[in-house]
């Protein structure tokens, strides 16, 4: 047996397999399938300050090996979320990831503030990069400065026991420069990767089939775009931990984020299909571990970037 401990910087989970945001939204639908106390953690839906009902219909189209999203950030606020989600989750003995946005920095503050000194919050992820906006350039996480501008901020106002994740958009030139950027403003790590910009046309009506035109592409088609974001800020920050996420539907899939540098995944969209996915991806992924010999899944996390001498060097790996 692989033991499954996660680090990923300051905080240790029991094990590396956590939610997606957005995909379970405060984990109480996921409950009737398996207990969410089960995961390494659940990471709720993105909140904002103030309740938002989000973007017009259809919010969702079908793409090969994906689909794409347009949700726009509908969600109750953050008063009514701790006094709800945030507290049913505690109750239920859940690690708790909480997604932090806003439209403006004062905004993530106030959503970081409040969040200050609660015990089942385990970190902040906070997402600076939903591309279901009305402007690109509130997409922060596609601009250097504006990306550092909201980590440095949330980091100053959030509780120190509380890390904070940057989650990085794709749809950047180099996300080393963005990732860079948000290690210098003092983020704990991060998380790779959001959705991609896309967009569907109906071939029968001939028009968008999402009400907001574009939307997030996520699912298996994006994965070797994540697996290869996840490598990128591995080998240019070696020192930050990730929490990898895009496409994962198997223990394989995981231990593919896991050997790029990943030290813990996120499960998203493979739970529209098979709501008990997280959990059985946690199976899977500790069973292709103690397969390939890993006593530990630490000696797993960023295995692809060791030279043939270093593996080699692991005897207790079958290589
Ligand atoms: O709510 C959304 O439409 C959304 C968000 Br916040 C995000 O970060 N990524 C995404 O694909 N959709």
């Amino acid at each position: 047996m692989t033991d499954l401990t996660a680090r990923l910087g300051p905080l240790t989970l029991p094990n590396p397999v956590l939610t997606a945001s957005g995909c379970a939204a405060a984990g109480r639908e996921l409950h009737q399938f398996f207990d969410v106390a089960a995961l390494g953690a659940v990471v709720t839906k993105s909140i904002m300050a103030k309740p938002r009902s989000g973007r017009p219909t259809p919010r969702m189209a079908e793409t090969p090996s994906g689909m794409l999203n347009s949700i726009g950030l509908q969600g109750p606020g953050i008063d009514s979320f701790i006094a709800n989600d945030l507290a049913w989750l505690a109750e239920h003995g859940a690690r708790v990831v909480v997604s932090i946005a806003g439209t403006h920095t004062d905004e993530y503050v106030e959503v970081a503030r409040k969040l200050a000194g609660h015990p089942a919050v385990a970190m902040l992820e906070v997402n600076i990069s939903c591309p279901n906006v009305e402007s690109r350039g509130q997409v922060f996480a596609c601009d250097a400065i504006a990306s550092s501008r909201v980590i440095g901020a949330v980091r100053r106002a959030a509780d120190p026991a509380q890390p904070i994740f940057a989650k990085l958009s794709p749809d950047v030139t180099d996300i080393t420069f963005i990732a860079r950027a948000c290690a210098d403003a003092g983020v704990d790590g991060f998380s790779l990767i959001n959705t991609l910009l896309g967009l569907v046309i109906d071939t029968d009506t001939m028009t968008p089939a999402l009400a907001g035109l574009t939307g997030g592409l996520s699912g298996p088609a994006i994965r070797p775009v994540a697996v290869r974001c996840v490598w990128q800020v591995r080998n240019a920050l070696p020192h930050l931990p990730i929490l990898g996420m895009g496409g994962i539907r198997s223990g394989l899939d995981a231990l593919e984020f896991i050997l790029a540098g990943a030290s813990a995944v996120s499960v998203g969209t493979a739970v529209f299909g098979d709501p008990s996915a997280p959990i059985r991806v946690l199976a899977e992924l500790g069973a292709a571990l103690a397969e390939r010999g890993f006593e530990t899944l630490q000696d797993a996390v960023g295995f692809a970037h060791l030279s043939t001498a270093e593996r080699a060097a692991r005897a207790a790996v079958r290589v």
